[in-house]
């Protein structure tokens, strides 16, 4: 899968994808990921990427034009791109927009700053708008690597062992139980019997009603 990410601040996108899977993931060739920097697609000396809105209002918004060029270039060569927008007006995030852009070949993501984007952008390049939470962050960089790492963590072959994603809380529609590591006891707290048994049918029971336990705990919602 090929993601292009088109930001202001390329560095701050680049430097997260050098560590984890997102870098082993780009070394075996299952993901690339590059940043583009919108400056690049300015046609004036001073690179200019925002102006005051028209109709007056607060702060700044971030012009079409470098956005448009932006889409065009990482789109040469590839014949299907969805191009999302990082905005907090869009689509809140979830497990399963997740399992639908991991199957895509190519994303291009716009990542806005100021108080946002001119409307031609939603209107003309962007497929989806998508929002990772109810509440306001200063741009879309990070939100776009929350997208990234969501994502990426579902291409088959990126994560070691494909149990760990199964089991993941919302790949099962619950959240995952408490898990213990070594060692057996800490401050005077033991690991529960049960996961020393060796008894792999009864640890898998008491996984599934610990994950039930704690889903109808904190999110009963889930269970619905
Ligand atoms: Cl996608 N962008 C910004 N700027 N703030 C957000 C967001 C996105 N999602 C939640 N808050």
């Amino acid at each position: 899968m090929l993601i292009d990410v088109v930001t202001i601040f390329p560095e701050t996108v680049e430097c997260s994808l050098r560590t984890g899977i997102l870098e082993r993931g780009q070394e075996d060739g299952i993901i690339q990921v590059r940043a583009h920097d919108l400056r690049d697609f300015t046609d004036d000396r001073h690179k200019v990427t925002d102006e005051p809105p028209y109709g007056g209002g607060p702060g700044m918004l971030m012009k079409p034009e470098p956005f448009f060029r932006a889409v065009h270039h990482c789109r040469r060569g590839q014949h299907n791109s969805r191009v999302l927008l990082m905005t907090p007006q869009g689509r809140q995030l979830n497990h399963k927009i997740c399992e639908e852009l991991a199957r895509e070949e190519h994303l291009i993501i716009l990542c806005p700053r100021y108080e946002g984007v001119d409307e031609r952008v939603r209107q003309w390049v962007v497929t989806n708008e998508v929002s990772i939470g109810d509440y306001v962050l200063s741009g879309g960089e990070f939100p776009a690597m929350v997208v990234v790492d969501a994502v990426a963590r579902l291409i088959p072959g990126l994560v070691g062992e494909p149990e760990s994603v199964r089991g993941d809380s919302f790949a099962q529609a619950g959240l995952e139980g408490p898990q213990y590591t070594r060692p057996r006891e800490f401050q005077g707290l033991e690991v529960p019997a049960v996961l020393l048994s060796g008894n792999h049918q009864m640890i898998a029971r008491h996984n599934c009603e610990q994950s039930r336990l704690r889903t109808v705990q904190r999110r009963p919602d889930l269970l619905r």
